[in-house]
């Protein structure tokens, strides 16, 4: 297993539009293990193949407070969706801001699992936002972009400033394993 490094808004590789998966294989697990590793490792509850430059339409989410029911959902796609729900979202890509979006609250979805067998499920709350925020990630779409452009810009503008100075105390916690480790 491996970590593997987050890219960060605004970085213009997680507006790349990733390319279906055809037939899983080993190396597509092992792409998947390294993604729930990262994920875990965040930690986070949802992480998608873009905000790892992996070019596949792969997602890995764990939303049970155990931390040991992951789902590996490998061309995830919505089906059918319903309702409205307003939640508030964060993202590994967007680390240290988080802020309302409303989505559809029940979506019935399909996607292959990580032993390539096609899978079709109802879900509704937490687990049906990760779905689609996930989705919306192989699609080069970021939850900012539901935000007024005046929010986006201000935290474009704060996580570029981060960058160039990253041990502003002002600025989000470094992410993934280019970032420092104080304990190492
Ligand atoms: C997507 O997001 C999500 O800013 C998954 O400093 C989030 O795992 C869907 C994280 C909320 C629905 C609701 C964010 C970790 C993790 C940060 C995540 C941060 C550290 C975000
Ligand atoms: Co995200």
């Amino acid at each position: 297993m491996a970590r593997l490094n987050i890219l960060t808004f605004p970085d213009p590789r997680l507006r790349n539009h990733a390319k279906p998966v055809d037939g899983v294989d080993d190396a597509t697990r092992t792409q998947l293990d390294d993604m729930l590793e990262t994920m875990y490792e965040a930690p986070g509850i949802g992480l998608a193949a873009t905000q790892v430059n992996i070019d596949k339409r792969l997602v890995v989410i764990d939303v049970s407070d155990e931390r040991n029911q992951p789902l590996f959902l490998i061309n995830p796609e919505v089906l059918e969706s319903r309702g409205e729900e307003s939640m508030e979202e964060g993202c590994l890509s967007v680390p240290g801001f988080y802020e309302t979006v409303k989505r559809p609250e029940w979506i019935r979805y399909r996607a292959i699992d990580r032993d390539g067998n096609t899978i079709e499920a109802e879900t509704e709350g937490l687990l049906a936002v990760c779905i689609q925020h996930e989705i919306d990630h192989l699609d080069g779409k970021l939850f900012v972009d539901y935000l007024s452009s005046l929010k986006r810009q201000r935290i474009r503008k704060k996580l570029e400033k981060a960058q160039r100075q990253p041990d502003d105390p002002d600025s989000p916690a470094p992410q993934g394993p280019d970032s420092s480790h104080p304990s190492l």
